[in-house]
């Protein structure tokens, strides 16, 4: 007679319960194509000059196929970066902090070691710092220093580089809507990394029975919020999100049943937007979606296999579009609006290049009218971000600048969003719930 415990098992499956199944769908064949034009992309980004991505490396070390060139170089660039940061005391968030560890570790360095320019550094130890300043934040003013994404790269990061952080900070689920806010909707990406970082601890097999229920309790309700996000076509919270909250899922089949989510759905939305060019610009959407395409998830950044390489992915230059004579030009308005204190309000309307950008729309209102509208951006890995409009500029988990057209905000920014004819581009100032 068969074990009683057997007959369990096809019971689960049929019906439909969690916990028995791992769906992870990755393209096919005829699908590669779309996966290898966002990696050379990537490669074809890298530029010796300018400030390194680390997720752009650690997407190229997740996939199949490499330039073993360009990602050598990428990793010396990231360390000599991480040096400069540290002796000059330069901007050098928690987050950034963890992408720098899991990029060097996915290219078989070791962060605990980092040699550039004559001086060694440890970026663990210092991550650890960072995150531990993270938690004296919240302890003292309710909120992190960055925000919660961010601290779910921190703990995924030491965790995979076998340093438990003290992970109940995300386990407290009082203010989840306020921590996984993004503006004020819920961020998927946000509840992505926390669910991958999670993960990994669970994994370490350090944790008392009380823990794990913890965070099996946190995952289950993560899990189930990312699920919430789900569009009918099978986005997950918006296109850039959806790479994130795949990794998500490809590591928590325990919390939801097949029939919840169809895999194959979702990684052919993402799919059709390649030929779009939605992850064209800038190349940091694309390192954060190409991994889920290959089924893989930040978890691998561990035990990558580096001498066993291909290199087969060369760099091609995108095919230079040729001139065009007579550009059709586009009729938009820009409104500006403190819609915190109401300082200002200021509108204009202007005619276009088609094609153009939100931030040459931004510049062509301030070079017409200086003493009206004047603006500065920060450079981030997601491009330009617009930090200030007429002096007022934003403040870490108060205010910022919102972007929409009309009444809907973009979910692009300033350096990515082509307006189409008669778009309505509006720059609203707006406070953020708390904890960004
Ligand atoms: C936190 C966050 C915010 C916070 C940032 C402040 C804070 N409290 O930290 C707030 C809520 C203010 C914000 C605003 C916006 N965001 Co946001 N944000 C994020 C999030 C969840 C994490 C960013 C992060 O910390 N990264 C890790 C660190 C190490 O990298 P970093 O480069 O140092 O991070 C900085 C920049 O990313 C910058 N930033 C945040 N959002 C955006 C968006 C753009 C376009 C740019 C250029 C920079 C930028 O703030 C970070 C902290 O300083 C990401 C999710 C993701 N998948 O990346 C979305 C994300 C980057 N944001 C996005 C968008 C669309 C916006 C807005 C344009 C929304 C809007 N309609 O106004 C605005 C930016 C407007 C502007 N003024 O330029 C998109 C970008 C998609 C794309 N292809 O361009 C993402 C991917 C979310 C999504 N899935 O839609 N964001």
């Amino acid at each position: 007679m068969a074990h009683p415990g057997l007959l369990v098992i096809p019971l689960l499956i049929s019906l439909g319960l969690p916990g028995l199944h791992s769906e992870r769908c990755q393209v096919n064949g005829d699908q590669k194509p779309l996966e290898i034009r966002l990696l050379q992309l990537m490669i074809g980004s890298f530029n010796a000059t300018a400030t390194p991505n680390p997720s752009i490396l650690i997407a190229l070390r997740l996939a199949r196929e490499h330039n073993r060139t360009i990602e050598r170089a990428l990793a010396e660039k990231l360390k000599e970066d991480a040096v400069k940061r540290v002796n000059t005391g330069a901007d050098f968030s928690s987050g950034l902090v963890a992408l720098y560890v899991m990029a060097l570790q996915a290219s078989c360095e070791d962060p605990r070691h980092v040699s550039a320019l004559n001086t060694t550094i440890d970026l663990v130890q210092l991550l650890e710092e960072k995150y531990h300043q993270e938690l004296v934040n919240i302890d003292n003013h309710q909120q992190p220093l960055t925000n919660y994404y961010q601290l779910g790269l921190d703990i995924l990061a030491l965790c995979l580089q076998n340093v438990i952080a003290n992970v109940s900070v995300v386990l407290d689920t009082t203010c989840a809507s306020l921590k996984y806010g993004h503006g004020k909707v819920f961020s998927v990406d946000t509840a992505a990394v926390v669910v991958l970082g999670l993960t990994c601890v669970k994994k370490t097999g350090t944790l008392t029975s009380e823990e794990i229920v913890a965070i099996k309790e946190t995952l289950r309700s993560l899990v189930r919020k990312i699920l919430r996000g789900k569009k009918s076509d099978g986005v997950i919270g918006n296109i850039y999100s959806t790479g994130l909250a795949m990794q998500a899922l490809f590591v928590s089949g325990y919390y939801y049943t097949p029939s919840q989510w169809n895999c194959t759905q979702t990684l052919e939305a993402v799919l059709n937007a390649i030929p779009q060019g939605a992850f064209d610009n800038p190349p940091m959407a694309a390192s954060q979606v190409t991994p889920s395409l290959g089924g893989r998830t930040y978890l691998e950044v561990k035990g990558l296999d580096c001498a066993n390489d291909t290199d087969n992915l060369p760099i091609i230059s995108p095919p230079t579009p040729p001139p065009v004579s007579n550009v059709s030009q586009i009729n938009v308005s820009l409104t500006v609006v403190d819609g915190v204190t109401n300082t200002f309000n200021y509108s204009i309307y202007l005619t276009m290049p088609e094609g153009c950008l939100f931030l040459d729309v931004l510049n062509k209102a301030q070079s017409l009218e200086p003493a009206k509208f004047s603006f500065t951006v920060k450079d981030t890995l997601y491009g330009p971000y617009l930090v200030s409009i007429n002096g007022l500029a934003a403040v870490n988990n108060e205010a910022y600048w919102q972007l929409k057209n009309g009444n809907i905000p973009l979910n692009q920014g300033i350096g990515s969003y082509k307006p189409a004819n008669g778009a309505k581009l509006v720059a609203i100032f707006t406070s953020l719930p708390s904890g960004g």
